[in-house]
């Protein structure tokens, strides 16, 4: 390890590291027209055929929901086990920071300008019901010689209508069931397709809490080994730090998660950070939709902020379980570890509760690998998004994708630090327009369904407060990022940059 590389790899978990970060990171403007494609593909041709699936590594991804990049702070385990192990990705994105859009993205491997889900709702041909569940990832991996389980939260909606399905492409499947995917306790799972419910919604009980029930879901997946032949793929997916349904509190709105019982009074000084973007005071920049709200109140925030902290420390402990089982099983030194979140998240920031916008708490997700052929406690800067996880995986298990997917593989492959990254939303249940936007290392250009325009420079306004899509000095800026998400928007494979 070099000096100094330790003091680098603590400073990303603070978050004045990384507004300075996303400062630095403006320095560089690298033409991202000039980026060759990745070489992945032509590397793929060169390979020889792939090895028996015995030699191929067991994959693991963990998605938590709604957690941002500063929240990793109180993840010792993930640092630990994960960073610490592994390679951080330091600019990972969401291309549609919404739940399951974003799931979609990454079950697909495609933008949802072609999965076509760009909403929650089946109402407007989002969630479950919307996704073309016959060429997804686990439908390939098995294809491949993989044995696949999935355990927690799947798209929204899943279960609404048919408790006990099973999609296509799971041999096991642990998937919490409608709304009470929703709830720390009382939730019920689809287990292989048995429907078994753990507890009372509001009666918090030591060994039923969500997190730890799918952990050891986890484990006891990873210690039976159902198909000991063959190499597995296991996703698990996290309610925390998602907020919990109006039910739960009966106070008729979302609240944040509850903690483990034992996590109860943990980070009692947990307190949001006061950035300019945090209830931002002029909001007369932004488009209407945004103008229009009022500022949150801030003590309510740091509550749901330390609520959402304290949650996460059940999935830091879920981890160690995790790597701990494989450790004791033999087969940590043959597993590919992904820990991220389906897209991050928005505590006040431009007064904004949320997720789903393009500013970048919202956008910014964490990702960080460890395993065979990964770099230990490394930071790596180059850009990635939610498609390119699912191009990862498939290369990893050397597994074919049954149609054109939109992601490159970031894994053993050279590539320019930054490249155009597309942000997009569509028709949603509700008032919020929708957006297409481009993210280079400098700028962030926003087009508005409403016809709005936001572009922000990061390299002078890291934090967003200040659009200048109307300044005259940055006219050929906003031309060139214009005809830039022009092509991007519409793009769909090898087309995809
Ligand atoms: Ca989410
Ligand atoms: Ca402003």
């Amino acid at each position: 390890m070099k000096p100094g590389s330790k003091a680098r790899r603590i400073g990303i978990w603070s978050t004045a590291a990384l507004a300075t970060a996303a400062t630095l990171t403006g320095l560089t403007v690298l033409s991202v027209n000039d980026s060759k494609p990745s070489q992945d593909d032509q590397a793929h041709a060169a390979v020889p055929p792939p090895p028996p699936p015995s030699q191929r590594p067991n994959i693991v991804v963990i998605t938590t929901d709604d957690q941002d990049v500063a929240s990793l702070s109180v993840m010792p385990n993930v640092r630990r086990l994960l960073a610490e192990q592994g390679t951080t990705y330091a600019n990972s994105f969401s291309s549609t920071p919404l739940c399951a859009p974003s799931r979609a993205s990454f079950l697909t491997g495609q933008y949802a300008h072609n999965h076509g889900i760009t909403d929650n709702s089946e109402a407007t041909g989002g969630g479950y019901e919307g996704l073309r569940k016959t060429e997804t990832l686990p439908v390939w991996l098995t294809r491949a010689g993989y044995s696949t389980a999935h355990i927690g939260k799947f798209l929204n909606g899943y279960g609404a209508h048919r408790r006990t399905e099973i999609p296509p492409g799971w041999s096991d499947w642990y998937g919490l069931v409608g709304p009470s995917t929703y709830t720390m306790f009382g939730y019920t799972i689809n287990e292989n397709g048995r429907l078994r419910t753990y507890g009372d919604m509001h009666t918090p009980q030591r060994g039923l809490y969500q997190t730890d029930v799918l952990a050891s879901k986890a484990v006891d997946y990873i210690t039976r080994r159902p198909h000991a032949d063959r190499p597995f793929f296991l996703s698990i997916n996290t309610l925390a730090p998602h907020p919990e349904l109006p039910a739960v509190s009966g106070q008729g709105r979302w609240t944040a998660p509850r903690p483990a019982p034992r996590h109860q009074t943990a980070l009692p000084d947990a307190r949001l950070p006061r950035t300019p973007a945090f209830n931002e005071a002029d909001v007369s920049d932004k488009p209407r939709h945004i103008q229009r709200l009022a500022p949150q109140n801030p003590l309510q925030l740091d509550h749901d902020h330390r609520r959402r902290l304290q949650s996460l420390l059940a999935v830091d402990d879920m981890v160690a379980r995790i790597v701990e089982s494989l450790r004791s099983t033999g087969q940590l030194d043959n597993t590919l570890i992904f820990f991220t979140s389906d897209n991050g998240m928005m505590e006040g920031d431009h007064r904004i509760n949320f997720k789903e916008h393009p500013y970048e708490q919202s956008i910014r997700v964490p990702l960080i690998v460890r395993g065979p052929g990964v770099q230990r406690g490394r930071t790596e800067q180059r850009f990635v998004t939610t498609v390119d996880l699912t191009a990862t995986v498939l290369a990893a298990a050397r597994a074919k994708p049954g149609i054109a997917i939109d992601g490159r593989s970031f894994l053993g492959t050279a590539a320019p630090r930054s490249r155009d990254m597309l942000l997009e939303t569509g028709p949603r249940v509700g008032t919020t327009p929708w957006y297409t936007a481009i993210r280079t290392e400098r700028y962030l250009y926003v087009e508005h369904s409403t016809g709005e325009r936001e572009l922000y420079d990061l390299l002078t306004d890291p934090y967003q407060v200040q659009s200048r899509h109307a300044d005259p000095a940055l006219r050929k800026v906003r031309e060139d990022l214009a005809r830039r998400l022009h092509l991007l928007r519409s793009c769909a494979g090898q087309s995809c940059p």
